[in-house]
């Protein structure tokens, strides 16, 4: 009974993300690089402090690019493995640990898998240890033809847990370049971790009562990390492959800077709950077609499931088929948006867990009010927020992917 209710809920999914219409396979055979960065919140996108902008190459791009103004990070505790997964996959994180940790050898529906068998060069790129996060082995499994981990780049630019930003992007961008195309390139940035403390000579932001503070050297590490975003633009500009490769940049998760006073004097103004639990889950999202077009602030509710099947989308390779959880961006119909948490958005509503998990001790909230509202309009939202967490982790736990498909016929 659960099979068939299993297959029945991807069949539905897979039938909603399908839309004909003419951004499907605009951008079929372009290269994809996708930049997963570390700790990249959304709060500070197009802020200034000391009249300076933190994210000016960021904020530059975003004219001639797509930019999803309320887009949520879906992580658990698997935190960096956790964003990856999730993006690749279209599936939750798992309640507790990482799926790369625990279960690397299951079976899933991955983008670098797919656009292998699609006829991409497949790499993943992060300059740190490739045991971290178990990552050696679960990219094997995913079908990335390689992985270029710390040991494959030259130690120039010491920044942090690693290799700096701006290196770490220019060694990526000359290994990428002698692969054969189209490739789908997959980056992971480090310099921008926690807890924040580059060098002296490297910040550039005059951030007054932040100075020298956590919060302070967040936005210092962040405005390197945009910096070296720039620098991989115009890297890719002169390499010849901004015309023909998709961009796609995120943030992983949060800086893990809890306290409100912080956020509350950046942003000079007061912060409710529903805010402050906006601003710890919204990460950014922009998306660069190769032709510039569809520019603009989409302000839909968008997570990190959504990738997959919306890259797919550009590229002209359904995504219905496929055992994935997450929106296509790119098609029409309402959107719906689940946290590892519990909390969920469809765009009208945002419900917030409270800490002992029972559903009328959370709060419901109005967004066009923003204010509570009764709890009794979350309920059924709730159910099919709690079932969709309940399903992934079945399915990821339980290995069920390759039975599903057995019985499931040929979509
Ligand atoms: C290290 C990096 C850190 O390889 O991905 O991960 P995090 O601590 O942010 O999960």
């Amino acid at each position: 009974d659960e099979k068939e209710k299993f297959a029945s809920w991807f069949r539905q999914a897979g039938e909603s993300r399908t839309e004909n219409n003419d951004t499907f396979a605009a951008y079929q055979g372009s290269n994809v690089l996708v930049v997963q960065v570390e700790a990249f919140m959304n709060f500070m996108i197009g802020k200034e402090i000391g009249g300076q902008e933190i994210t000016p190459n960021f904020n530059k791009l975003m004219q001639e690019s797509l930019y999803y103004s309320n887009y949520y990070h879906q992580t658990g505790q698997g935190r960096t493995s956790d964003a990856d997964f999730s993006s690749q996959s279209s599936l939750h994180p798992l309640p507790t640990g990482s799926v790369f940790v625990r279960y690397p050898d299951h079976t899933y529906d991955v983008l670098p898998q797919i656009l292998k068998s699609a006829g991409y060069e497949t790499a993943a790129f992060h300059a740190y240890e490739g045991s971290f996060w178990n990552r050696t082995n679960m990219y094997k499994a995913m079908g990335y033809d390689r992985f270029y981990s710390k040991k494959d780049y030259q130690m120039d630019e010491s920044l942090g847990w690693s290799l700096g930003d701006k290196s770490f992007f220019r060694q990526s961008l000359e290994f990428m370049v002698a692969e054969p195309q189209p490739f789908y390139s997959f980056l992971i940035t480090l310099s921008s971790h926690h807890p924040y403390s580059l060098p002296a000579s490297i910040r550039e932001l005059d951030t007054g009562e932040f100075k020298d503070t956590l919060f302070g050297n967040y936005l210092e590490s962040i405005h390197y990390a945009d910096a070296a975003l720039g620098e991989l633009v115009e890297g890719m500009k002169r390499d010849g492959l901004w015309e023909n490769t998709i961009l796609y940049v995120y943030g992983d998760h949060d800086n893990s800077i809890t306290e409100q006073a912080n956020y509350e004097k950046f942003l000079g103004k007061p912060l409710s709950e529903l805010d402050m639990h906006q601003i710890m889950n919204q990460v950014p999202l922009l998306i660069h077609l190769p032709d510039g077009k569809a520019a603009g602030v989409y302000d839909q509710p968008a997570g990190q499931l959504d990738m997959a099947p919306s890259l797919m989308h550009l590229l002209g390779i359904p995504s219905d088929a496929y055992y994935m959880m997450g929106n296509n961006l790119f098609a029409s119909g309402d959107k719906f948006v689940v946290l590892r948490s519990g909390a969920f958005t469809d765009g009208k509503l945002y419900y917030i867990p409270s800490p002992d998990n029972l559903f009328e001790n959370g709060n419901c909230y109005d967004l066009t009010t923003r204010e509570k509202t009764d709890i009794e309009r979350c309920r059924i939202p709730h159910e099919e927020a709690k079932e969709r967490l309940q399903m992934s982790d079945k399915l990821i736990m339980g290995d069920f992917i390759p039975e599903l498909k057995e019985g499931a016929p040929s979509r």
